[in-house]
């Protein structure tokens, strides 16, 4: 909107039409360049979040990164309280489910968890077997924390694969 106003009264003060050609072009950069990082937080693929209700701040990192289509790959996930990151949650019951919602499907591997007793997790046997062809194709890596009865998820999208 600031640009818009800003835009109308250069013009209002008869700029050449040289300059305000290059004042559009400007304008249409600028909009290009909002659209795009828009887009790329809505198709944002965070790899660290709050649980659905709070109760804990999740991270993950994939191995190999980024993760290969149809090959095994690894998950090294961190819990800790919250997003401060301050204190680590060491003592949880972590479980991983993946799914391809728009396919109604999970994987066909089995998917371990270790508990490193550190706060991280080692979650061994993911393979992505389908490619995302758009975004409502994606993957999605739902982490859930149990911890002295509490139980609380975060749900991760992803693309597969490459990029
Ligand atoms: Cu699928």
């Amino acid at each position: 909107m600031s640009c818009v106003r800003y835009g109308v009264r250069l013009s209002d003060q008869l700029l050449s039409f040289r300059l305000r050609a290059v004042l559009v072009c400007a304008l249409v950069v600028f909009g290009l360049g909002c659209g795009a990082e828009e887009d790329g937080q809505d198709s944002g693929e965070s790899r660290a979040k709050l649980t659905e209700s709070g109760a804990f701040y999740v991270a993950y990192t994939p191995s190999p990164d980024p993760i290969p289509f149809n090959q095994l790959f690894e998950l090294d996930v961190e819990v800790w309280e919250s997003a401060d990151m301050a204190n680590a949650v060491a003592d949880a019951d972590v479980s991983v489910e993946v799914t391809m919602p728009a396919h109604g499907h999970g994987m066909n591997t089995e998917p371990t968890v270790t508990n490193n007793d550190d706060g991280t997790y080692l979650v061994e046997g993911m393979k992505f077997h389908m490619e995302s062809q758009s975004p409502a194709e994606r993957w999605e890596i739902a982490v859930s924390v149990d911890r002295d009865g509490t139980a609380d998820t975060a749900v991760f999208e992803v693309m597969c694969c490459g990029q």
